[in-house]
């Protein structure tokens, strides 16, 4: 099976929801050697964009989702066995990371807050359907660089808005830099609330992350 190949069957097990294939196709995917977040990407996401699809159509139920989301899970472990040992000296910079008050989605958050670690950030990782108070709390208990959340819904991006107007109102909007991200999530979207980044993936959240926390350190 080549890399190609291989994609389209890891979004494929992610739609049929077969975890067993799923996680097969990830230890095989190590085998091969290809990089784990490429296959992350393109492959499992690829597929659970399409059970999005599907679900938003009416023809597949909620049931189906969660275990899909399982599948994906279930993959994701095993590949991230595959990604570097996360730098032990957390010099990078300080991140927060969080889904959105009212917001369950956590997946992607959770990829992007492993990567954030191999490339050497500190990550308080607050979990999902996190109250806006809380991310502002913990901004300030550890002297974040970063403070990064994510949302899947159109119900919920707006809480990035508040959580603009929260770190303004504790007078911590200019000693931290905002990140958004999440499937519903925009440049246009960060630009409008004024949050100082966006990124489409998890690659690219790294990317971004490093390129702020170098900006802070001046
Ligand atoms: Co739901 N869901 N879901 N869901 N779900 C969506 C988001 C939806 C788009 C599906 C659809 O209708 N097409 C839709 C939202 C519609 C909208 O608002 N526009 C939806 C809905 C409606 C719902 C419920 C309301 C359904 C219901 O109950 N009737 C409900 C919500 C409950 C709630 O939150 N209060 C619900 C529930 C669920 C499950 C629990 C079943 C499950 C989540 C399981 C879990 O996360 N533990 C689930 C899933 C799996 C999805 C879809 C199918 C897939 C999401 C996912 O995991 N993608 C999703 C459809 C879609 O996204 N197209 C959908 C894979 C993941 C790797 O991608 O999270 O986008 P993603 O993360 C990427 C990037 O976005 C980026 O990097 C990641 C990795 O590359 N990124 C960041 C993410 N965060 C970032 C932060 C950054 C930077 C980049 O900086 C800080």
């Amino acid at each position: 099976m080549n890399e190609q190949e291989l994609m389209e069957a890891a979004a494929a097990a992610i739609v049929a929801a077969d975890e067993e294939k799923a996680v097969e196709l990830a230890r095989q995917a190590l085998e091969l050697g290809l990089d784990p977040v490429k296959v992350i990407n393109l492959g499992y996401s690829e597929g659970m964009k399409q059970v999005g699809d599907l679900f938003e159509r009416g023809q597949v139920f909620l049931p189906e989702v969660i275990i899909a989301s399982e599948a994906m899970v279930a993959a994701v472990d095993i590949l991230e066995e595959g990604l570097p040992e996360a730098e032990r000296e957390k010099t990078a910079g300080i991140a927060v990371l969080g889904t959105i008050e009212g917001d369950v989605h956590d997946i992607g958050k959770g990829i992007v807050a492993t990567l954030l670690r191999v490339y050497g950030f500190e990550v308080h990782d607050l979990g999902r359907d996190v109250p806006i108070d809380v991310f502002v709390a913990k901004v300030k208990e550890t002297g974040a660089h970063i403070v990064g959340s994510s949302a899947l819904m159109t119900t919920t991006m707006v809480g990035q808005r508040a959580l603009e107007q929260k770190l303004k109102d504790a007078g911590l909007r200019d000693k931290v830099k905002t990140m958004v991200g999440g499937a519903v999530v925009t440049q246009h979207w960060a630009d409008k609330i004024g949050a100082d980044g966006y990124a489409e993936d998890a690659q690219e959240a790294v990317q971004k992350a490093i390129e702020i926390a170098e900006t802070m350190r001046g």
